[in-house]
């Protein structure tokens, strides 16, 4: 018997860890993290621990799949799909225009800088400007924010530097989303034994909120209101940094206008939180002498995460909490190479109101791509540039994107739907074609995407110039015909007789960047290796040396202090803009909330630390721990409404309604049910709340209550009633 031990970067999240398989006579079998890895120190998570299984479920692909007249699917070679597929678009395309193919790129597009690259430089090559990613019904916020409030060139501190760390509507222990940092419950563990102090807002006591100093239990959607109440006490009380503002910053006495009407009483009745509890947070933070700020999905969802993001920004400009002049910036880039180390801001830049149109509801192209919340609307407005073909790499339009009803009658719209997928998805099962994609397990990869997310928010990437590359660590499943995504845009731009010009992600300056883009030869295929190669072309460390450290490695690259503003600098960062200002004002003039009649509870999104937005619910190590998702009930809305745990509760909104097992949560805040986003089935199929669970996306309207510049809707705090469906024995809670 051999045995043997390889190392593997997850890819199964955005977060990329460490991961040791080991092997028995070439069988993959335990999974677990690299204690000895510099950067994750052992992390490893359930859904990651998966990736040795995943390869062979039943529901994992082995051949692409080619809808047929009677609906039903047959497998097709990839080749046979690339050129079929090929030949329909430029059908399309000679019928409609360029612009009516579009492309979705979903969170394993997202992830996967090989693939994307690939996508774009296709679509490029076509001639369509239709690009749609999940970021604009994710955290759109973060980069209107940054558009309107100017990005600080020299970056954040990082965790361990942190007195303070406040966040809103994110639970990063679960989620690795921004704020701690890879080993999240590590890291915060860390700092909290050195002092530094955590406030949550949530409405759910989470993770986090658990080891907070300060848990603000607030009213979803209220966030706001809380984060201006915040500026308006460090105002009053002197605990802004003057000196910084009047260096770096315009808009303090709009902003300071602006906040005025957030006293803490009125803070405190429009968030439903304690005052004396708000005050303090805000004392601790408006002491820390560095800090941080991460919001999330929740704050992003619930109707004004612009105005969340912006704060998020401007609160860390009043206390001067940026990496300033003479501190040392400690990852200064291995595979990505990161704005220059200069404490100072270029300035605002537009945020929304450029490049392409959508042809409804006046949006247009945004900082944060497109506004895919309007897509279903603009692939069903007949007229001229109407979309009849959208390519979906590692993206399930019908259960992630909000409005599933109406996503259900766009998809059945379209002339063309081909989906990058390893399982039949619930996109897939309306599609004309699933590629079926090689996995993680069975391709190169690397930490660059992290290293990349490190670039726009505290408590996001490495805080070491550390970096990591694998090579695939075994073979697809004997028979199998499984591609990656690039070969198929490769193979069909060269049916196509269209060139690819493909574009790095290691250089974050746009301008650069274009220099360091690869013209693909089209008649040589590349290799896996070369189109890594081509995407981190430029990287501060070529991807080839990166290549030799498959245990991943701490770079020799030397922490640079950051360099003061200089001579003559003109930018400012904006803490005034009045777009956000004007929204301050309207929610300063709305009455209080109070009891909704007619719809009394809030649907509030979380995540479920066992399983990944659509993927892999079916997984039996995932779907031991959680079979389905819950409402997740606070015991006394329980008791209120007769409701007991295990039952089957209806969730009806305005649009919809949808099924879901109740499962009492102390920790839920009353008046709210929390339920996570992307399980369920289609509006057609039948759906179990014991084994699919609901969609929540089925609850909104993707064209009522949506962002006027990045088109999400609300997607959190979405205003439900309930009704028991059917009582049912006890179950056990995970
Ligand atoms: N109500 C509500 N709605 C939400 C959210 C919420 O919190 N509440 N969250 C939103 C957010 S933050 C996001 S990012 C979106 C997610 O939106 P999407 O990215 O559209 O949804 P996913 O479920 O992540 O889709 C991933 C797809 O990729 C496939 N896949 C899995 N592994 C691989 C792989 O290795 N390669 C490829 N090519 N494909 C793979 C899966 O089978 C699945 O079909 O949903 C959003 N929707
Ligand atoms: N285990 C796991 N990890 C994931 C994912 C997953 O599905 N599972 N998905 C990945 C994706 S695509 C993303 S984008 C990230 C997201 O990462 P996060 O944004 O950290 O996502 P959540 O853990 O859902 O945290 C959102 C929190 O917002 C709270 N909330 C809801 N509404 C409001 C509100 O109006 N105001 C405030 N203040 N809070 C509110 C919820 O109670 C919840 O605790 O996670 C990623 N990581
Ligand atoms: S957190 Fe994400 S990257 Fe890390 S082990 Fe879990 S799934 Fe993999
Ligand atoms: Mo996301």
């Amino acid at each position: 018997m051999t045995q043997d031990r390889k190392p593997i970067v997850c890819r199964v999240c955005h977060a990329q860890c460490a991961l040791l398989v080991d092997f028995e006579d070439g069988q993959p079998g335990a999974v677990h993290g690299d204690k000895t890895n510099p950067a994750y120190h052992g992390y490893s998570c359930i859904k990651g621990r998966q990736i040795a299984d995943l390869p062979y479920l039943p529901s994992r692909l082995r051949h692409s799949l080619k809808r047929q007249d009677d609906g039903s699917y047959a497998p097709i070679a990839s080749d046979q799909a690339a050129l079929e597929i090929a030949d329909r678009i430029r059908a399309i395309i000679d019928e409609h225009g360029p612009r009516s193919v579009a492309l979705y790129i979903g969170t394993f597009g997202y992830n996967n800088f090989g693939a994307q690259a690939f996508a774009l430089a296709f679509m490029e090559a076509i001639g369509s400007k239709m690009v749609f990613t999940s970021v604009t019904i994710d955290q759109p916020g973060k980069a209107v924010a940054t558009g309107l409030h100017g990005p600080w060139l020299a970056g954040v501190p990082m965790v361990d530097e942190w007195d303070a760390l406040l966040l809103v509507g994110t639970n990063p222990i679960v989620s690795m989303n921004g704020g701690l940092g890879m080993n999240p419950a590590r890291r915060l563990y860390e700092a909290q034994k050195r002092g530094m102090k955590l406030v949550v807002v949530d409405p759910r006591v989470t993770d986090c909120a658990r080891e907070a100093d300060i848990h603000l239990q607030a009213r979803p959607g209220e966030d706001p209101a809380i984060l201006a109440g915040f500026a308006r006490v460090w105002i009053e009380e002197g605990l802004i940094d003057t000196a910084f503002i009047a260096d770096n910053a315009d808009g303090f006495e709009a902003l300071k206008a602006a906040v005025a009407p957030f006293t803490p009483d009125v803070v405190a009745a429009r968030a439903g939180v304690d005052r004396a509890k708000f005050l303090e947070a805000a004392r601790i933070l408006g002491v820390a002498k560095t800090g941080a700020i991460s919001a999330g999905t929740g704050a992003n969802m619930s109707g004004r995460g612009n105005l969340v993001e912006y704060f998020v920004k401007s609160l860390t400009t009043l206390r001067g909490w940026w990496l300033r002049e003479g501190a040392m910036k400690r990852n200064a880039g291995v595979l990505i190479e990161p704005a220059p180390a200069i404490a100072a801001s270029p300035g605002p830049m537009p945020a929304w109101g450029f490049g392409e149109k959508l042809r409804v509801r006046g949006l247009t192209e945004t900082m944060a791509g497109l506004p895919t919340g309007a897509l279903a609307d603009e692939i069903l407005t007949p007229g001229e540039g109407q979309i009849k073909a959208l390519i979906c790499l590692g993206g399930n339009p019908m259960l992630a994107w909000p409005d599933q009803l109406k996503t259900h009658e766009a998809m059945k719209a379209l002339d063309l739907i081909v989906c990058f997928d390893p399982r039949h998805s619930a996109t897939g099962r309306i599609g004309h074609y699933t590629i079926a994609v090689k996995l993680p397990i069975e391709t190169e990869g690397n930490t660059a995407l992290n290293e990349f997310l490190g670039n726009f928010g505290p408590g996001w990437g490495f805080d070491l110039p550390y970096a990591q590359a694998t090579p695939p660590l075994m073979p697809t499943p004997p028979g199998s015909d499984l591609v990656e995504e690039w070969e198929t845009f490769y193979a069909m731009a060269q049916r196509l007789g269209l060139p690819l010009r493909v574009k790095t992600f290691s250089i974050l300056d746009p301008v650069r960047a274009k220099e360091f883009a690869t013209n693909v030869d089209m008649t040589r295929k590349p290799t896996e290796t070369d189109v890594w190669r081509m995407v981190l072309n430029g990287a501060p460390i070529p991807y080839d040396e990166v290549r030799k450290h498959p245990n991943g490695h701490v770079f020799d690259v030397q922490a640079v202090p950051v360099r003061p503003k200089p001579e003559g600098w003109v930018g400012k960062l904006q803490i005034g803009a009045p777009t956000m200002m004007r929204e301050l004002a309207d929610i300063a003039a709305l009455p209080l909330p109070d009891a909704d009649a007619v719809f009394p509870f809030r649907v509030i999104s979380r995540r479920l630390q066992d399983a990944h937005n659509s993927n892999w619910h079916e997984a039996p190590g995932l779907r031991r721990r959680r079979p389905y998702n819950p409402a997740f009930m606070n015991p006394d809305d329980m008791a209120a409404l007769g409701v007991a745990h295990g039952d089957v509760v209806e969730v009806e909104s305005a649009r919809a309604s949808i099924r879901c097992v109740a499962e009492a949560a102390p920790d839920v805040r009353a008046g709210c049910v929390a339920i996570t986003h992307a399980w369920g089935a289609n509006p057609d199929e039948k759906e179990d709340p014991h084994v699919d669970g609901g969609n929540t996306g089925r609850l909104s309207y993707n064209d009522r209550d949506f962002d006027p510049y990045t088109g999400i809707p609300i997607m959190s705090a979405i205003p439900v009633r309930l009704r028991i469906v059917s009582k049912t024995a006890p179950l056990q809670t995970a």
